[in-house]
């Protein structure tokens, strides 16, 4: 833990000044009584458990996803402060993400995405704090470095999948990034057949993205062909279940129209449980049939790839508990979550005790590989876990929380929330070691309790205190929407650089020093070599003639920390921001003639309104 004395002597400071504000003050302020629900003491306790003060540092971080805004929002545990938004799939002008070549390059023609399910990468079942991998329902992924908090890699759209929302979760030792359609379509992508066709020409696809164990370069890995379910949310399975992906589905009636009623018929939906080490090994048998370009496997012609078991109707989250032998798989109708037992399912698979198959993949039987359901409450959608075999399971319906225990199923504490909750995170919660002592609550609609800002509310995210018997909401956070789930990692796994060093950077066009900058010719292409530096961006000036191809690469030759310069350049939509040691390049016509200023966006010293220049077309 980060903290320090100081940090202890003022959250005591807190401590007495609320005692103080409550023995002395005529009125406690409305808002402090109101906070917790409980009296102000539970308020003093809560607000010196979240005081982070200034100088000191949070104990974690948390990853939340950005939904359609594209990007990754970066929150300290336990002050909820903001630290960092993370531009992934939409462009994002505070970092010049989306405007030099390269990020342009990674984000191609898309310039938004869904992003859902931020996941950690893992050594031995355990965040290892190399990379965070997201999700986006185009059918891409992509690769956050947590070296520098940069999106490194997008791959995709991947062929065949529709609606990449069962993903990004990564197996144990980051062996692949899994990945399963929302939607099913007819496929290869582009064959049209009508929605009277849904249940025989339409197909949901699960994938898995292989990633490179020290590059964490992604590359496609293997696909199989599903029935036409809508595949929802997944998990790996780990220790007892190591070697398996979890995928929850709905819509197993096969409908179409309104799916609110047509996909709600049967009681049950299933789970689909794949063996990805058999996929992995038929993908390199050779075995499978090319569709859409890549190698589909076929699980009628590979037995044992996949089995689906039955769970509640229309589940959302399933979440393997950390020992891996508990599956934990909730019907959002219903008011239990389902316990699995891989024990029992291996059994149920080895006897062969199947109640019959979909498109040739068995189905188990609900009652044999089971261990119980938990009545923990109306609406559940998603459980995170601490230490000892605690659980916790977020309830739509019943906006709450519900703590219960693996193994003997009690549900001993309920936690209301003051918007109704989606998903939850826990400290380390998708470990095989979680911590406890913080939950957030990923709230979906708000009702108040901040300054209104119109029609459009903010997000709400509440942390909990769950190190105790009970649980204990103890800050309200706003944060940016749409957070669909969020992990949460001890801070001191992360050791985040703060300059690119000379011999880090690669860049082919980085320049070292101001002598080397200039403009060099080749036919109608101008490539300018520029160096940023307090307070000078040199070339100070630079003519080309209209109709030319320009490359500006800029040099930040800086080596201290947040000494980051920018590049903005009116009325050519340019805006670049190099940080220290780092080399970006930006490519355009100089379709105007004119002289256009530019001048550094980031203020970088006393003199940063002096660093400025000309672009000069003729
Ligand atoms: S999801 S809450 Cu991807 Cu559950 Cu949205
Ligand atoms: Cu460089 Cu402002």
């Amino acid at each position: 833990m980060r903290t320090t004395r100081a940090t202890e002597m003022s959250r005591f400071g807190i401590l007495a000044l609320a005692m103080f504000a409550v023995a002395c003050a005529p009125s406690a302020p409305k808002g402090s009584q109101k906070a917790g629900g409980g009296a102000t003491s539970d308020v003093a306790i809560a607000a010196m458990k979240t005081y982070v003060a200034p100088g000191d540092l949070d104990e974690y971080y948390m990853f939340s996803s950005g939904g359609h805004s594209g990007q990754i929002y970066v929150y300290g545990v336990p002050s909820m402060r903001h630290l960092s938004t993370i531009p992934v799939y939409t462009p994002y002008p505070a970092t010049g993400y989306g405007f030099d070549d390269e990020s342009k390059k990674m984000l191609g023609d898309l310039t938004w995405g869904d992003v859902h399910h931020p996941s950690l990468s893992e050594t031995n079942g355990d965040y290892d704090g190399r990379w965070l991998f997201v999700n986006e329902m185009n059918g891409r992924l992509a690769r956050i470095d947590l070296r520098d908090f940069k999106t490194k890699q997008i791959i995709g759209p991947i062929p065949n999948v529709s609606g990449n929302h069962a993903s990004a979760f990564v197996t144990p030792n980051t062996e692949y990034s899994v990945m399963a359609s929302r939607f099913s379509i007819p496929i290869p992508k582009g064959t049209v057949a009508g929605v009277d066709k849904y249940a025989t020409d339409y197909k949901g696809v699960i994938t898995g993205i292989k990633i490179d164990p020290k590059s964490g370069e992604m590359a496609f890995g293997w696909q199989i062909l599903m029935p036409p379910f809508d595949y929802d949310l997944g998990d790996a399975g780990k220790k007892a279940s190591d070697g398996f992906v979890f995928f929850t589905s709905y819509n197993t009636e096969k409908a179409t129209g309104k799916l609110e009623v047509t996909s709600t018929q049967k009681d049950r939906d299933y789970i689909a449980m794949v063996d990805w080490r058999l996929a992995e090994k038929s993908a390199a048998e050779g075995k499978g049939k090319m569709i859409g370009g890549v190698k589909v496997l076929d699980p009628k012609e590979i037995p044992g790839l996949v089995y689906f078991l039955p769970c509640g109707k229309s589940p959302h989250g399933v979440d393997v508990a950390p020992e891996g032998k508990w599956i934990v798989g909730s019907g959002k109708l219903q008011g239990v979550t389902t316990v699995f037992n891989m024990e029992k399912i291996q059994t149920a698979i080895k006897n062969k005790n199947f109640t019959g198959d979909e498109d040739g993949i068995p189905v188990l039987k609900y009652e044999d590989i089971k261990d119980a359901e938990v009545a923990v409450g109306l609406g559940p959608l998603h459980t995170q876990f601490g230490p000892d075999n605690w659980a916790y399971t977020s309830l739509f319906v019943d906006s709450a929380i519900a703590k219960w225990k693996l193994g003997t199923w009690e549900v001993v504490d309920k936690a209301p929330m003051s918007y109704s909750i989606g998903h939850l995170t826990a400290a380390e919660g998708d470990t095989v070691n979680p911590d406890g002592k913080y939950l957030v609550g990923l709230n979906k609609l708000s009702h108040g309790r901040h300054l209104s800002v119109g029609p459009s509310q903010p997000e709400s995210s509440q942390l909990v205190d769950i190190s105790e018997e009970k649980m204990k909401l103890i800050y309200d956070a706003f944060t940016e929407p749409e957070p669909h789930y969020a992990q949460i990692i001890k801070a001191d796994k992360l050791h985040p650089i703060e300059v690119y060093t000379k011999e880090e950077n690669k860049h082919p066009m980085a320049i070292w020093d101001v002598k080397d900058a200039g403009v060099t010719r080749n036919g109608n292409k101008v490539l300018v070599k520029m160096v940023a530096v307090r307070s000078t961006l040199t070339p100070t000036d630079f003519e080309v003639k209209a109709g030319d191809e320009v490359t500006i690469a800029i040099t930040n030759i800086e080596q201290t920390t947040d000494e980051l310069h920018g590049f903005g350049l009116l009325d050519y939509n340019i805006n670049i921001v190099v940080d220290p040691g780092e080399t970006k390049t930006v490519t355009f016509k100089a379709k105007k003639s004119g002289v256009f200023p530019f001048y550094c966006t980031n203020f970088c010293s006393a003199l940063h309104q002096e660093m400025q220049g000309y672009f000069i077309v003729r």
